[in-house]
């Protein structure tokens, strides 16, 4: 799903994050990029047109420009975009149904084959799994076999189905049903029923018998995928005739573009409530407006990156210290600071990884190095006053320092050595301008550059 849209998406993303210093003209050709990614994905024009416009104004303010990692807080901009797009990170996703000691009842409806029964089934099972109670009520009474096609799909997941032969009122199997729950300590209907060809006519009129006599909490479209702005457009029909609470996309699977998930939202004001993702009935998965910006993004979790690396390295601190760089000030507490931060962040490896353009930069084998791990142990045992001036550090204190730190006299002579190189190439590289990657001096001062 959304293959092409992730792969282009990406690609302008990766160009402008991997940049220390982006313009406003970078800026504008990244969002072009991905404005035509969008529209080649089949998103709606006034969807990609108020996209656009969000994340431009964000993106080109002297904030972003002139901040620490200017490429990453794009990033974070393109992706709270979409996030917004996709539903908000409000918790609208979820289920409004009761309690266990009333009935709740969802109304299952949608265009004919869109995957009704299939999707009352699979929600019926994750139901079945958080505790709840189901019952499927098979209201469906014009397609032949569709009451046996739900009674089989009943039997696989072991939950109860409503079914009476023969009937033709689909209002009244649904009261049938109630009192069937009511009898069985069922606490949750999930109502089955007819394929709409068409959005007016008899058909259109039982839905609306239906749903005035359950008044159901939850009024679900199940809407295709593959039929992308069709999708959208019967939702939005669906939601001004009948009145919806949520909507299914199935066949997620099966759809490479994804524009229908991404207009849903701002076009219908409907939320997306979960997505059918395949043809069993396991295939059936809440829907996640982040967790979906991120898959879109083809990024992992840079998001969350950019929030700890802010939280760790701030603004100011960034400005302290390319500061001491210039000058040549930087210092051995600077250094463990340093360590120390990039332990806040957790694992490094981790870290990198959700920097885009790094995975496969840095091997395992660079990061387990032991020279990383002796390095805090060491710095560590030293005195305030050893850190602030290296100078002073001479033989006796080296193996005092050594001793203190589980290490060799060498190896500390060699980090101190290793600091003396790096502090001249950090000045060499502070008066060259920016930093070519990343939070000022992270991966140079811990000698993978
Ligand atoms: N790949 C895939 N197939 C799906 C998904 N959901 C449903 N299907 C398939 O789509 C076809 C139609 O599904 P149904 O559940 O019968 O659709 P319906 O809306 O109940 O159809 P009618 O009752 O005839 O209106 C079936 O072959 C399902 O297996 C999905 O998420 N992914
Ligand atoms: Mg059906």
């Amino acid at each position: 799903m959304f293959d092409k849209l992730t792969q282009k998406v990406s690609d302008a993303l990766r160009f402008i994050s991997g940049k220390s210093a982006i313009t406003e003209k970078n800026v504008l050709d990244a969002v072009e990029a991905i404005k035509m990614a969008l529209l080649e994905a089949d998103v709606n024009l006034r969807v990609v047109r108020r996209f656009v416009n969000a994340t431009v104004e964000e993106a080109r303010g002297e904030r972003v420009l002139r901040s620490v990692n200017p490429g990453q807080q794009f990033v974070k901009i393109v992706h709270d975009r979409l996030v917004s797009c996709l539903g908000g990170s409000g918790n609208e996703q979820a289920l409004k149904l009761k309690g266990p000691d009333t009935i709740s009842k969802v109304l299952m409806l949608g265009l004919q084959g869109s995957g009704k029964t299939t999707s009352s089934a699979k929600l019926a099972l994750r139901l079945k799994k958080e505790g709840r109670r189901p019952l499927l009520a098979a209201c469906d009474l014009i397609r032949p076999a569709a009451v046996e096609q739900l009674s089989v799909l009943a039997a696989r997941i072991d939950v109860p189905v409503y079914k009476e032969e023969g009937a033709a009122d689909p209002a009244a199997v649904y009261r049938a049903a109630l009192g069937y729950a009511k009898k069985n300590l069922l606490d949750t209907m999930i109502i089955d029923t007819t394929g709409r060809l068409q959005i007016d006519g008899p058909m259109m009129e039982e839905l609306i018998r239906l749903r005035d006599a359950a008044a159901p909490d939850e009024l679900l479209l199940v809407a295709d995928a593959m039929t992308g702005q069709s999708a959208v457009d019967m939702a939005k029909t669906f939601n001004e005739k009948i009145g919806l609470t949520g909507v299914v996309l199935t066949k997620f699977d099966s759809d490479t573009r994804g524009g229908a998930a991404l207009s849903l939202k701002t076009v219908t004001g409907t939320a997306l409530k979960f997505i059918g993702t395949g043809e069993g009935l396991e295939d059936f998965e809440p829907f996640h407006p982040d967790r979906m910006a991120g898959r879109i993004l083809g990024m992992g979790d840079v998001v969350s990156l950019v929030e700890k690396a802010q939280e760790v390295i701030n603004e100011k601190e960034a400005a302290e210290l390319r500061e001491k760089m210039e000058k040549e000030n930087f210092t051995l507490e600077d250094w463990l600071n340093q360590l120390r931060s990039v332990k806040k962040m957790g694992s490094l490896q981790k870290m990198l990884e959700m920097i885009p353009g790094m995975t496969g930069q840095i091997s395992e084998e660079d990061l387990n190095r032991e020279n990383f791990k002796g390095q805090e142990a060491i710095l560590s045992s030293m005195t305030r006053k050893e850190r602030a001036n290296h100078l002073i550090i001479g033989p006796s204190r080296r193996s005092r320092i050594a001793r203190g730190s589980g290490t060799s006299v060498g190896e500390v002579a060699r980090l101190i050595k290793q600091f003396e190189k790096m502090r001249t190439m950090m000045k060499k590289m502070a008066k060259m301008g920016k930093n070519p990657a990343g939070p000022p001096g992270l991966q140079q001062l811990m000698g993978f550059r």
